[in-house]
């Protein structure tokens, strides 16, 4: 209760309406398209847990500032997201919690990169495999 209070002031006071429109669409729509905020900087709501990542499909734009919200479900398994593309300068490698965390990179090439939570569990699949992946576009 107290994240989605918390997330809607983020709504009402940085990221202004195009967000709270987003995280409005209806359930199973799985693309985010990023929009640029009055801020300047492309805010995205990412959402994980045992096995997926929601949306598991982000396209934001090229060379303008991206800031991924992230979060998990409530639940012993830990989980993790990676998105190691340094060809488009961005390197992220963080552990995930129910209390969203902000983590923020500009991307310099378009292109499609991969997400992931690199988590895996001795001789179980790894999470990734299990569904925990997307796919960040990054369009001119
Ligand atoms: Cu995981």
């Amino acid at each position: 209760m107290k994240n989605l209070a918390t997330f809607f002031i983020f709504c009402l006071g940085i990221a202004g309406y195009a967000v709270c429109l987003a995280d409005a669409s209806p359930p199973g729509r799985m693309v985010y398209q990023g929009t640029i905020a009055a801020d300047g900087v492309q805010h995205v709501r990412i959402e994980g847990g045992g096995y997926f990542f929601k949306p598991d499909r982000v396209i934001v734009k090229v060379n303008v500032p991206v800031e991924l919200m992230v979060s998990v479900e409530k639940s012993l398994i830990p989980h993790t997201l990676v998105i190691q593309s340094p060809e488009a300068g961005i390197s992220v490698d963080e552990e995930l919690s129910s209390n969203a965390k902000n983590i923020r990179f500009t991307p310099t090439a378009t292109g499609k990169y991969p997400f992931y939570c690199r988590n895996k569990l001795l001789f179980f699949k790894s999470h990734r495999d299990k569904g925990m992946e997307g796919v960040l576009e990054v369009v001119e």
